[in-house]
């Protein structure tokens, strides 16, 4: 099997995933609506790595969607320190643990788990891609998205999955069902990106004159932009860091030299903003990729509400570090020094 089989197939078959996620956030409708009959006081997701980043990014969709506070911990943080989740050492009924993993085995989030559960937390849902595991058993309910998968150990398509699942989660909570079918459109979306993107994905991929890369993202896009650096990272044993897009200018621009990516993940929102941080670090001498609903070189071209189109800005991204990987004579699908899955004894 030749390197990077796994990882290709994976990543240039996720919107199968994708679509399942949104079948089986459809099959517990009715449990999701009682769930989210009355709000909560705080919803916490936690997960470890990828799936901490995915917590980034979905809590900040879920805030918005939902109106209700929400926020992302690293599942070991939770686990370790458990008072950076609480006052005074105690959580109140309505507090919602979502808790992440593709595994549903890794140790600091089922610890994690645990952990809010002895401080007297509400409810915990599950968001993972294997059933019969650890998480599933201890969730009140679990969204188990089976086609998510995978043999490789950087996670590609079951991220999305994943995210594509807290994103109807979002809809749920926020009492917004009736725009549940607009995320119906998202496999097909993201098919077109595949199709259309991937030459630009493998020349990107294939520069090795680029010696590190910056993802920028802010809102929702800021854990999208963690999770991309961290693939490349994973993938490519590259020099990666995520930031938000203002924080840039505070010291990690002085990094910018002429053998440096920099890659936006632009908002509609704030994209003034956003652009004039890219158009300086072209200044400094960096290549830019910019991904944005339209006029970018990578352009979604959803339709979507923004807060509903995060998953759109993986695939290229994706393929971007696979390419690289195999430009560097590396294997994306057994990254240096990583396993699938932390168990802890
Ligand atoms: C979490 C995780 C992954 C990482 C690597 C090791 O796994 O840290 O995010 O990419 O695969 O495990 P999980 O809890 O999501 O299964």
């Amino acid at each position: 099997m030749e390197q990077g089989y796994h990882t290709q197939t994976e990543i240039f078959s996720q919107t199968e995933a994708w679509a399942n996620a949104l079948d089986v956030v459809a099959s517990h409708r009715s449990a999701l609506e009682s769930l989210f009959q009355s709000r909560f006081s705080q919803v916490l997701f936690v997960g470890c790595g990828s799936t901490y980043y995915l917590s980034l990014s979905a809590a900040a969709v879920f805030q918005d969607c939902a109106a209700q506070f929400a926020r992302a911990i690293p599942a070991g943080e939770l686990w370790m320190n458990p008072q950076f989740a609480t006052l005074n050492g105690n959580l109140r009924r309505k507090t919602l643990l979502v808790a992440i993993s593709r595994s549903g085995s890794t140790t600091e989030t089922t610890r994690a788990v645990e952990a809010f559960k002895a401080l007297g937390g509400g409810s915990v849902l599950a968001l993972t891609n294997y059933p019969d595991q650890p998480l599933v058993e201890m969730a009140d309910l679990a969204l188990v998205i089976e086609k998510g998968q995978e043999q490789s150990v950087a996670q590609t398509r079951s991220f999305a999955s994943m995210y594509v699942a807290a994103t109807a989660l979002a809809l749920f909570a926020g009492k917004r069902q009736d725009e549940f079918d607009h995320l119906r459109r998202l496999p097909e979306l993201g098919e077109r990106l595949l199709r259309e993107y991937d030459t630009l994905a493998r020349q990107w991929g294939e520069d090795l004159s680029l010696d590190r890369f910056y993802f920028l993202g802010s809102g929702a896009r800021y854990g999208l932009a963690c999770e991309a650096n961290l693939k490349m990272k994973e993938m490519t044993l590259t020099h990666t860091e995520p930031f938000h897009f203002l924080e840039f200018r505070h010291g990690p621009k002085s990094m910018v030299t002429n053998t440096t990516a920099v890659v936006g993940l632009l908002s509609d929102s704030n994209r003034p903003h956003e652009q004039r941080v890219l158009d300086e670090v072209v200044g400094l001498g960096a290549k830019v990729l910019d991904v944005a609903e339209v006029n970018a070189m990578v352009n979604l071209q959803s339709g979507l509400p923004e807060a509903l189109r995060g998953v759109l800005y993986l695939p290229v991204l994706q393929a971007m570090a696979y390419y690289r990987s195999l430009a560097k004579g590396l294997n994306p699908d057994q990254p240096h020094n990583l396993s699938s899955v932390v168990v802890l004894d």
